[in-house]
């Protein structure tokens, strides 16, 4: 399969970390989408969403959205376990994600990381809401090693996408122990390295 991405963007990494971690063979494409290569027209006959990450397979079909993209590439492995109410506990992870998580903290290092602007000119709003965002994740996982059962599944592939970078869109993750003990654990399952 081919992976239309951009290795700065936490949506597109979630792709990354799974494929990888599932072993799956595929042909990255880095794209600029600063430089507006993922609105041309070529881009958008392939995914109508004008975003990446996209991923092509092999028959010629194309996928948008970084969490319908990994649900689809985890099917039938530890990732996403059989069991139908698992599945919707890590659905519902993945949807608060988008809902609350991404816009906020991943909008805040946009500013920061993409626009090149200071820290302090983010947008209160998505500052306070990020924050809120990774308490709340603090909270949850006083209580558990990974958000759904005992092991790592895109539940936490999907939130680590953002929250591993959030120190670069100029919130803290230090001082919250319980994320930064998740974080070490899901980057050794992964082997990934270090961070932060
Ligand atoms: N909900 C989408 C969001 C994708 C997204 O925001 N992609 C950004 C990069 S992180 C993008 O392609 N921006 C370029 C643009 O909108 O023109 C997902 O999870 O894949």
């Amino acid at each position: 399969m081919e992976v239309f991405g951009d290795l700065n963007s936490g949506n597109c990494l979630k792709v990354k970390y799974t494929a990888d971690h599932l072993g799956l063979s595929y042909r990255w494409h880095e794209l600029d989408i600063m430089a507006g290569e993922s609105r041309t027209d070529v881009f958008l006959a392939m995914s109508p969403f004008g975003q990446v990450p996209v991923v092509r397979f092999d028959d010629g079909r194309a996928l948008g959205q970084s969490g319908a993209i990994i649900r689809f590439l985890a099917r039938g492995s530890v990732l996403l376990p059989d069991d139908a109410f698992t599945q919707a506990e890590i659905d519902q992870w993945m949807f608060w994600e988008q809902n609350f998580h991404e816009p906020n903290v991943a909008g805040a290092r946009f500013h920061v990381v993409y626009r090149g602007e200071p820290v302090e000119t983010r947008d209160p709003d998505k500052v306070e809401r990020g924050e809120a965002a990774l308490d709340f994740m603090e909270g949850a996982l006083k209580t558990r090693d990974f958000f759904v059962g005992a092991a790592l599944t895109i539940a936490d592939i999907a939130l680590l996408g953002y929250t591993r970078l959030a120190p670069q869109g100029g919130f803290q993750v230090d001082g919250r122990k319980a994320i930064t003990r998740w974080i070490a654990r899901c980057e050794d399952v992964l082997g990934l390295p270090a961070l932060h």
